[in-house]
Order: C-alpha cells, then sequence, then structure tokens
C-alpha cells in the first residue's frame, strides 16, 4: 500500500477529537488563567505562573485556617507586633511566610511586599529579569481569626516600571492603584473563593475540597446596581467626620430605600457580600485612624480595582481610590466602595464630582 511517502507531502498527524462528557461546566483557575494570557500577544506563561503561585498559596492558608481550632495555631506568638503596632496572630505569620514561600521562587516576580512586613523586600532569585511586584495582606481580619468568623487574604499585581532599579524596591510597588494588572482577594468563608480580576471583569472561583481546585464558580460577577444592605462599623460614628454622619443617616431614613446593615470586621468578606448583594461599604476616617484605617496599597486597592471592574465605584471620600499615588508601602486610606447607585447618590450628598 502506497503510504504517501514518495509524494513529498508532510505527513498530517490524523484529528482525534477527544470526547470531553465535563464540557466547559468545569473550568478551573489555571485553565482559567492560561485562557486568559492568550488576550496578551507575546504573553509567555510566567504570568500565569506567578499567578499560580498565588492560589498554592491560598490553597495552604485554608488548610490551614480550616483545621485552625485543632492546632496550636489560634492566638498570638508572645508580644509579636506587626509593622502597624498591631498584634500578630499566629495565622497572620504563617499565612505571610506562605505567600513569601510561594512567589518567590517564581522568576517573574523581583519585590514582594507585605502588611507583616516593615518594608518591600527583594526577592533574590531570578530578579535581575524579573517583571512583577506582588503586594499582599495575608490575612485580613485579623481580629475575627480566634473566632471562627470569615477572614481573607488580598493581592494586587504590579509591573516593574521601566527603569526601577533592584536597589530600589519601593519603587516597584508605590504606584497608583490604575497601573494593577491583576488584583484579586480569597474569603475564607462557608467555602473558600477566590475572586479575581485581569483587567477583563471579575472572575470567581470556589475550591472544591474534593479536588483540590479552584472551580470557576462566578464568572463575570457584576456588581448589582443597588442593594439593601450598607455596611461600616457604626460604634465608632460618632468619630467620622460630620458629612459621613449624616450620609449614614439618610441611609437610615429611607430615603434612598430600606436599609439593613451588615459588619463582618474582616474587609474581604465584607465586601464579598456587597460585590454580589450590592450596596455599600464604607471606612471612613476615624477619631483614632485620621486617614482611615485600611491600607492602600494591598487593601482598597485590589478592592477598588475589583469593584470597578463589576461596575461598582471606589473612592476615598473625594476621589478615586485607584488614582491616589502612594508615597508609603503601609499608607492609610478611607474607603468607601459599592454599587452604583449608592454611589452616585453618596457623591452627589459629598458635593462630588469625577
Ligand atoms: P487587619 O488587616 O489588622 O485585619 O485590619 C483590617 C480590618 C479589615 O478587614 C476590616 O474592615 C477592619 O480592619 C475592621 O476594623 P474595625 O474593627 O476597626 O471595624
Ligand atoms: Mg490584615
Amino acid at each position: 500500500m502506497n503510504q504517501g511517502k514518495s509524494s513529498g507531502a508532510p505527513s498530517v498527524a490524523p484529528r482525534v477529537i477527544v470526547p470531553d462528557s465535563l464540557g466547559p461546566g468545569v473550568l478551573t483557575i489555571q485553565q482559567h488563567i492560561l485562557h486568559e494570557q492568550q488576550r496578551f500577544p507575546g504573553a509567555s506563561g510566567e504570568f500565569s505562573w506567578l499567578l499560580s503561585g498565588i492560589t498554592l498559596a491560598a490553597k495552604m492558608i485554608q488548610a490551614k485556617v480550616r483545621r485552625a481550632g485543632l492546632t496550636d495555631i489560634l492566638g498570638a506568638p508572645s508580644g509579636e507586633v506587626n509593622v502597624q503596632g498591631e498584634v500578630q496572630q499566629k495565622l497572620d505569620v504563617y499565612s505571610n511566610e506562605v505567600l513569601i514561600h510561594c512567589l518567590k521562587v517564581r522568576e517573574s516576580v523581583g519585590v514582594l511586599a507585605s502588611e507583616e512586613n516593615e518594608e518591600a523586600v527583594l526577592v533574590h532569585q531570578g530578579c535581575e529579569n524579573a517583571k512583577y511586584a506582588v503586594v499582599f495582606d495575608p490575612l485580613d481580619g485579623s481580629s475575627n481569626i480566634d473566632v471562627n468568623v470569615s477572614v481573607g487574604t488580598t493581592f494586587s499585581v504590579l509591573r516593574r516600571p521601566a527603569g526601577a532599579s533592584l536597589d530600589d524596591p519601593e519603587r516597584w510597588v508605590l504606584q497608583a492603584g490604575t497601573e494593577q494588572v491583576a488584583a484579586g482577594y480569597v474569603v475564607y468563608g462557608s467555602s473558600t473563593m477566590l475572586v479575581y480580576s485581569v483587567g477583563n471583569g471579575v472572575h470567581g472561583f470556589t475550591l472544591d475540597p474534593a479536588v483540590g481546585a479552584f472551580i470557576l464558580s462566578h464568572p463575570n460577577m457584576r456588581m448589582p446596581p443597588k442593594g439593601a444592605y450598607y455596611s461600616v462599623n457604626e460604634a465608632k460614628a460618632s468619630g467620622f467626620p460630620e458629612p459621613y454622619q449624616r450620609y449614614l443617616q439618610r441611609l437610615r431614613s429611607g430615603a434612598l430605600g430600606d436599609y439593613s446593615s451588615r459588619y463582618i470586621g474582616s474587609m474581604v468578606a465584607d465586601f464579598h457580600r456587597t460585590l454580589l448583594r450590592g450596596g455599600l461599604f464604607l471606612y471612613p476616617p476615624t477619631a483614632s485612624h485620621l486617614s482611615g484605617k485600611l491600607r492602600l496599597l494591598y487593601e482598597a486597592n485590589p478592592i477598588a480595582f475589583l469593584a470597578e471592574q463589576a461596575g461598582g465605584i471606589a473612592l476615598d471620600g473625594e476621589r478615586r481610590v485607584l488614582e491616589i499615588c502612594p508615597d508609603n508601602v503601609h499608607q492609610r486610606t478611607p474607603l468607601v466602595t459599592g454599587s452604583i447607585e449608592e454611589m452616585y447618590d453618596f457623591m452627589k450628598f459629598m458635593g462630588l464630582r469625577l
């Protein structure tokens, strides 16, 4: 039989269509990231590899969080405080170590900055060619750790600025939130969910503990245009600037609709509800934190990026959070974020035009 060897035609591998009975219904976060990467011509896969470091860390942290009451991981190590002067919990310290461990071996990562470390640190391995900095709060909602209430992890990925030297890691991270190339959070709640964006919408993945993979459960998340909840630490309201106090009175008055309050005290969990159900999350300036309590780079910026990507708005009370040019790694900011209708109403009430 003529095998076609003499014709000179290139041999063509027979085309086999592999049946996929699961169909597109089961998409892991790794598959999703690879798919997103195809949008960037010339993408080398480094970015996907970086994000897989975050998903690995998230799985390791959630495993510890899930067993927290069974192991000696609750509470504070003797007398440790972080750079904010706040008591560090053992889980804070563990989560920080896990993220550093999982990210520092990614060659594309040059600089890491964390709520738990005083300075932005240069990652030694492979940083000559490194393209990215990653900033994170390893475990947000520390006051909730010991009482079995949802906590989270927030992260933001920034591109190395042109000409930024290895001697100046701060320059890598002191960038406005508009420069984020990816941002997201993990919420360790009734399930573990990772929500992220690379600037092409917001996508949510639920960890399937039986499989050990984050599975796409919430594609193209959109914040409802209006909600029925507002979320703020009302116990501190007498220390809020007076316009905020009057605005809360407006929300309670029913002028904008019938609202209930919800406040968990873990920003990630409070924002996650706001993303799914709409409404407002506020952390205004207070008597003890005149610039607000939340940290700009690794708390407010990722949340603001996701809020805008999902069709919401995020302000520091005066301007877009994402437009703030930081001068300090641990800089704080007020944060008001939520659905478009409530945020327009807030802006009108405060006399803001953006
Ligand atoms: P943390 O990083 O020490 O956990 O602090 C941040 C948390 C946020 O998750 C939350 O929104 C806020 O602090 C709660 O603060 P408060 O107890 O003052 O309401
Ligand atoms: Mg924290």
